[in-house]
């Protein structure tokens, strides 16, 4: 009898601790899914035009949407850039928001024969992180001999983190892309693309004070200051061998342009 009753006792402790197990599974799962599984974003690239030629700037934005779960933004990430070497060189990797909550990162790329590397991560105290948006500009330059077609840029190897303010342990984030972003196409073509005021060749994507400072700079003979002849001459005038004639009268057009001049016009 007492052996009866104990052995009832035990199964009817067993049902329970198999339910509290059972529980804790569900809850832990339930848990771990909130904390770091469901962790996504989206990755996509842009260029600054649609179309390039041999010899141009090509600025490539990385920009990082559809944010889920990450209530603590980005902390770090690394990805790689895969390009095609013998049209591109690498220029410079910039980055394209203001940290929240904390200024000091560092951010580099790593290039190896047309592996780019990029890596980010906050340095300093407070640690800073990156909200949905642009990341990153990367700038490579199409070389003079790049051939006239379409050149994939492909994103891999994205690993992303959140530091969860809750349990101060880093959370993978997953990463997909949109689509048309990886392989990415940027395309050289043989037809002339002028992008008048565009100075920097577009690197940064608009006509602004940069655009100016750089055509002075360059009529004022400072050296190592490289233009794109085409975009500075935006009164197109030429001389007698076809060539575009850049001077003042291009820096007064542009400044009166930037300053919002009815009338005035960038050719
Ligand atoms: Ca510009
Ligand atoms: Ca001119």
């Amino acid at each position: 009898m007492m052996f009866k009753h104990s052995r009832k006792a035990f199964a009817s402790a067993l049902r329970i601790v198999i339910v509290i197990v059972l529980v804790s599974v569900v809850m832990l799962s339930v848990a771990v899914h909130v904390s770091a599984a469901g962790k996504t974003l989206k990755l996509s690239v842009a260029s600054n035009r649609p179309l390039y030629n041999a010899g141009n700037m090509v600025g490539l934005t990385v920009t990082a949407s559809d944010f889920v779960g990450l209530q603590d933004g980005i902390d770090g990430f690394t990805f790689k850039v895969t390009y095609d070497a013998t049209a591109f060189d690498y220029q410079f990797v910039v980055l394209s928001q203001t940290l929240t909550g904390g200024s000091s990162y560092s951010l580099s790329a790593n290039d190896n024969n047309g592996v780019l590397t990029v890596l980010f991560y906050p340095d300093k105290q407070p640690l800073g992180y990156l909200t949905a948006g642009d990341l990153v500009k990367i700038a490579f330059k199409a070389k003079d001999t790049a051939p006239v077609k379409g050149h994939n840029f492909s994103i891999s190897a994205c690993e992303f983190a959140d530091r969860n303010n809750a349990t101060g342990n880093y959370d993978n984030v997953a990463v997909s892309f949109k689509a048309g972003s990886s392989p990415f196409v940027v395309n050289i073509t043989s037809v002339v693309q002028k992008h008048p005021g565009n100075v920097d060749d577009d690197i940064d994507g608009v006509v602004g004070p940069v655009d100016v400072i750089l055509l002075r700079r360059y009529l004022a003979g400072w050296p190592g200051v490289e233009i794109h002849l085409g975009n500075a001459n935006v009164t197109n005038d030429f001389d007698g061998d076809g060539n575009p004639i850049v001077g003042p009268a291009d820096v007064i057009r542009l400044r009166r342009y930037l300053a919002g001049w009815t009338g005035v016009v960038l050719e």
